[in-house]
Parts: structure tokens; C-alpha cells; sequence
């Protein structure tokens, strides 16, 4: 077991309050996994699935399918450090909401220690945490997403370590029978930034219950790199190498919906180019001795959405999770293995769907939840980078902030400089598309795609941004760009193919990395200059590209105004260089305007 006493009073004290029958503390073992696997397969969680080697597929609880935004709590002393995008509540007046629920949740149940590391064991960058859960579900999949068990106890010795208290919030009391998806309706994702610590309960599902991902490596993570000077970011990492060979790697984060795990692991339609995946949700950076940041993927698997992934739209996904991987949430076919809408043009005539219950293809419902996941091993991915267990991690040459936007922005900017590429994540935001009558159209902001996982104040997150561009040379620091694959044509219909494609708007990037890339300066920033712009063998007109990389002076002073009015929440705690960025780009706006009018 262990000599850490923090961790033996840890477990001793949550054991007593929780009350389970048996603690087990996991070794990771590939023994210990394949019994937990049988213990959910007696008991019919999981459904081996005939097609996939040691594969399983499971459904939840039908209200336990997504994380719960509205249940999440940062317990931070003073609420203006929670800011105003997080739930916050008193920490001691949370503890007795939690010391009162976690009284005997896990009676008739056996309690799970998983000793996690978020990262390659023993590199600088990694840290460990240790869950305690009553959820074999949780550590069958914190076995695929994490590197977990007696390895980490060997590498964590007497050091500190992150406690994530889970419990599905379901005692069998008095002899009870189980269900297949325990959960509570009481639900609670509770942080501690200041001590940095993690209670959560009454869900099974996601970043709810494998809290080595949200809880841990962004929100908990995102203070620990406030104070420490350092970046904990929902930031995808890939390797690009050119036909030269000269191999860089690149950090982007966007908004749900936008692609992010098929960016990670993109089939570019450039010839000669390559794409390696170093992680697709979560990067931890730090600097190198030589002023550069240096980043690694604090996780071992893939989480993914299911819906919408296929051979066509993200082949390494697919092929990733052949063998050894949980699909939760989808549907089950007659042949024994798992279907979503949107993984074959053609849809099965009949499945058994994620409410258990016979699907036909004109039945009128979806198969599969639209949060439905697979949870597959990074190691399986055909493109996987080979230095994504690299303990140094890889060094970052740009950073890529997006969103889904039918109008104004262009498919690719770059920053003028690094304060300006800090607005530019500060702006990031998708339109809404379907969400609720009458907000069709209207901006969701999601600053640095972190507004769920932000740990602590937004405004001072921003500050610690602009903090990081005064840590190192600018020629050290990553180059930022802002890219919108979704621009529509007046007739609504995309005026990009995405996908594959994207390889030239990197291209680009790369190649301003370089210095050698051609630019036209807007008030928004640099575009790509349109004659040098790599469309080969793209069907694309002239005017189209002109409308992709169109910059109206007009809808550029539109959306500054709604950026001032959205900054407006901060308060006090928006750096004065954000406003000093708005007043700037606000000049070369009207400038531009000015200059087209006269
Ligand atoms: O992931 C996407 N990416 C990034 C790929 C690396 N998607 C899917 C978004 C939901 C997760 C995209 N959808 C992308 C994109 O670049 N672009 C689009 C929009 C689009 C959709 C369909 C077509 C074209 C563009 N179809 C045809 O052109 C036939
Ligand atoms: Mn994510």
C-alpha cells in the first residue's frame, strides 16, 4: 500500500464517514481490471461487444448523461475568487451540506482508492491525485484515461497529492437491491481551490465522476498555475510536420461543437503534410529553461463525443477505440457492436438504443444521446505523437483560439502581438444554433473555451494570460491565431469544407511561425494574402476566398461593442490591457471605416 500518512488518514477518515463495506485499494493491474470488468458484466452493466476485443457497451441513468453546470460549486473564502462565472457557495457552509450527504453513501458497497497521475509519471509537469469512488464504472475508466495504481503510489512516496472524493450517492441500505446505473437527483461537483481539493456526488457520468479531467486538470489545475506561473488549458496539443520535415507543435482550444478532437487528429488534404496527436481536450504548459512553453497532455485516453465521429470525419478516432474502450450512451447493433448517428451514411434497420429499447431507422428518435462517449486509449491512436508520453513535453509554437461563427470573423487572424492574442481568447465564442426560440444567432461567450472550467475568478485567469506574454522573450512565446471554420455565404451554406482541409489555414500559420508566410494587415489582425494562400485542388472561387477573409469595418465595431458590454461582468478585475486592446482594435476600426467611406 502506502506510507503516506495523508493519504492513510485520508482514506481512513473518508471510509469511516462513508461507511462502505470493503475498501480496495487498486493496483492497476491488468488482473484487477478484468475483475472489475466481470463484476460489471454479472451484474449486466456492461454488454461485451462481439465486434470489439475486450470492449464494452453501457447506458446510464437517463438523467445522469452530461456534466452538471448548474451543480458545480468553486468553495473559494472570498466569492469575488470564484468571479462571476462560477457557482460559489462558503466552504465551510458547503463541508456540512457534504459531511451530511457522504454520511453512509457507500453502505453495502465497496470503496475504490485509485491512485491517478495527470501526465507521464515523474515528469515536472505532472501531478497526482487519488480518487476514492464506489463506481467500478469510474475505475474501469480512470484505468483508460489515466496512468493509475501502484506505479503512482511507488512515484508519489510521502508527497502531496489531490483528494477526489466521488460516491454515485446510492447506499444499499438494509440489503437494497443495486440498479444498474446508481445515482442520486442530489447532485453536487463540489472544488476547493484554496486547499485544492474535490467532492463530488450523485453522478456516475463524464467530468462528473472521472475527476482526473474537469475537476482536476482545469479547474483545480487552473489555481494551482495561477500561483505557480504556469498554464493549465481545455487546449488540444498536435504535432505538424511540413514536407520539409521541420516538425512543430500547436495548442488549440474552442467551444464545444467546434471539432476539437478532429482537429487533434486531423487527415490533412495537403500532400506531404502529417498530423500527430499529442492529446485532444487538456494542455498542462510550463516554461523550459530556454523561455519557451513546454507542453505535455495531463491524460492518457480519448473521452469523445460519438455522434458525428466516422471514417469521414475523424478516421484516427474511429480506429482508435477497435479494441479495449467503454461506449456509453449509444446504440447496440444485432451483430453485437456499437452504431451513433453520423458513423455510417447508412443507418442500421434496427438497434437496441440508449434507453435499452427496440430502435428502427424510422422510429423518428435518435439511437444514441448526443452526449454519448467513447472512452479509448491515447496508445491506440494511429497517429498518436511520439513524444506524447514525453516527460520534457513538447515545445508550443502557436496557439489557436476559435469559434463557431456564420459572419464576421474570417478563417484565419493572427495576433498582432501577445496582448492582443489574449483578447483574441478572451473573445472566443460560437453563435447559438438550435438552443432555445429567439436566441438563434446570439453570441455564447466562452473565454479561452474555459468558461466551465475556470477555478477561479475569469478576470484574474485573463491577468495571469497577459502575466505569462511578461515571463519570456515575445520570440519565445507562442505566435496566436483566431480561426472560424463555420463562415457562411449569404445563402447560409459553408464557405469552408473544414475537416482535412484546415491542414492549409495551419499551413499558414506555420509558415508565419516561420516568418516567411505572406500577410495583409485588417484592424482585426493579419490574414493569409489570398494570392499566396494554399488552395490546390480545392474547388474554391475567388470570391468565395475573398468573402472567407472578408474584415467589414462595420461588423467589426459591432462586435466590439458587444465584447465591451460582455467584459462588463469582470468589474474591477479586467485588466486594463484587455480595455487597452478593445480601444486600440476600436481605432483601426474606424480608420478602416473612415478610409472605405471617403
Ligand atoms: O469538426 C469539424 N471541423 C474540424 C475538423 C478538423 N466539423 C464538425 C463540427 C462538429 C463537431 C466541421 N463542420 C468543420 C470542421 O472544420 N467544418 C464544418 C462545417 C461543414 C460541414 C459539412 C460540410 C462542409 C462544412 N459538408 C460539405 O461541404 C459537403
Ligand atoms: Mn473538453
Amino acid at each position: 500500500m502506502t506510507e503516506n500518512q495523508k493519504l492513510k488518514n485520508w482514506v481512513k477518515e473518508m471510509a469511516e464517514l462513508c461507511q462502505p463495506d470493503s475498501v480496495h485499494w487498486c493496483d492497476g493491474s491488468e488482473e484487477e481490471n478484468q475483475n472489475l470488468i466481470a463484476q460489471c458484466v454479472n451484474s449486466g452493466q456492461f454488454i461485451p461487444l462481439k465486434q470489439r476485443k475486450n470492449s464494452y457497451w453501457v447506458v446510464s441513468d437517463p438523467t445522469d448523461v452530461a456534466r452538471v453546470e448548474d451543480r458545480t460549486f468553486i468553495c473559494s473564502e472570498k466569492q469575488i475568487d470564484a468571479g462571476p462565472t462560477n457557482n460559489w457557495m462558503y466552504p465551510k457552509e458547503m463541508k456540512v451540506i457534504l459531511n451530511d450527504i457522504y454520511k453512509g453513501c457507500m453502505k453495502g458497497r465497496t470503496m475504490y482508492v485509485i491512485p491517478f497521475s495527470m501526465g507521464p509519471l515523474g515528469s515536472r509537469i505532472s501531478h497526482i491525485g487519488v480518487e476514492i469512488t464506489d463506481s467500478p464504472y469510474v475505475v474501469i475508466n480512470m484505468r483508460i484515461m489515466t496512468r493509475m495504481g501502484k506505479k503512482v503510489l511507488d512515484v508519489l512516496g510521502n508527497g502531496d497529492f489531490v483528494p477526489c472524493m466521488h460516491s454515485v450517492g446510492y447506499p444499499l441500505t438494509d440489503g437494497k437491491a443495486d440498479v444498474s446505473w446508481p445515482c442520486s437527483t442530489t447532485k453536487y461537483i463540489v472544488h476547493f481551490p484554496e486547499e485544492r481539493s474535490i467532492w463530488s456526488y450523485g453522478s456516475g457520468y463524464g467530468g462528473n465522476a472521472l475527476l482526473g479531467k474537469k475537476c482536476f486538470a482545469l479547474r483545480i489545475a487552473s489555481a494551482l498555475a495561477h500561483d505557480e506561473g504556469w498554464l493549465a488549458e481545455h487546449m488540444l496539443i498536435l504535432g505538424l510536420t511540413p514536407p520539409n520535415g521541420e516538425k512543430k507543435y500547436i495548442a488549440a482550444a474552442f467551444p464545444s461543437a467546434c471539432g476539437k478532437t478532429n482537429l487533434a487528429m486531423l487527415t490533412p488534404s495537403l500532400p506531404g503534410w502529417k498530423v500527430e496527436t499529442v492529446g485532444d481536450d487538456i494542455a498542462w504548459m510550463k516554461f523550459g529553461d530556454d523561455g519557451r512553453l513546454y507542453a505535455i497532455n495531463p491524460e492518457a485516453g480519448f473521452f469523445g463525443v460519438a455522434p458525428g465521429t466516422s471514417m469521414k470525419t475523424n478516421a484516427n478516432a474511429m480506429l482508435s477505440m477497435t479494441e479495449n474502450s467503454i461506449f456509453t450512451n449509444v446504440a447496440y447493433t444485432d451483430d453485437g457492436d456499437v452504431w451513433w448517428e453520423g458513423m455510417t451514411d447508412d443507418k442500421p434497420a434496427h438497434l437496441i438504443d440508449w434507453h435499452k429499447k427496440d430502435w428502427t431507422s424510422d422510429c423518428g428518435t435518435p439511437s444514441s444521446h448526443p452526449n454519448s462517449r467513447f472512452t479509448a486509449p491515447a496508445s491506440q491512436c494511429p497517429v498518436i505523437d511520439p513524444a506524447w508520453e514525453d516527460p520534457k513535453g513538447v515545445p508550443i509554437s502557436a496557439f489557436f483560439f476559435g469559434g463557431r461563427r456564420a459572419n464576421v470573423i474570417p478563417l484565419i487572424t493572427e495576433a498582432y502581438d501577445w496582448n492582443h492574442g489574449v483578447y483574441m481568447g478572451s473573445a472566443s465564442s460560437s453563435e447559438m444554433t438550435a438552443a432555445a426560440a429567439g436566441t438563434i444567432g446570439k453570441l455564447r461567450h466562452d473565454p479561452f473555451a474555459m468558461l466551465p472550467f475556470c477555478g477561479y475568478n475569469m478576470g484574474d485567469y485573463f491577468k495571469h494570460w497577459i502575466e505569462i506574454g511578461k515571463k519570456s522573450d515575445e520570440s519565445r512565446l507562442p505566435k496566436i491565431f483566431y480561426v472560424n471554420w463555420f463562415r457562411k455565404d449569404e445563402k447560409g451554406k459553408f464557405m469552408w469544407h473544414g475537416y482535412g482541409d484546415n491542414i492549409r489555414a495551419l499551413k499558414w500559420a506555420l509558415e508565419r511561425v516561420d516568418g516567411t508566410g505572406k500577410f495583409i494587415k485588417t484592424p482585426m489582425g493579419k490574414i493569409p494574402d489570398i494570392n499566396e494562400f494554399d488552395v490546390s485542388g480545392l474547388d474554391i472561387s475567388r470570391e468565395t476566398l475573398e468573402k472567407l477573409f472578408e474584415v467589414s469595418p462595420e461588423e467589426g465595431l459591432n462586435e466590439l461593442n458587444e465584447m465591451r458590454e460582455y467584459y462588463k461582468i469582470f468589474g474591477d478585475r479586467l485588466p486594463k490591457e484587455l480595455l487597452d486592446e478593445i480601444d486600440a482594435l476600436a481605432e483601426r476600426l474606424k480608420k478602416r471605416r473612415d478610409k472605405v467611406e471617403a
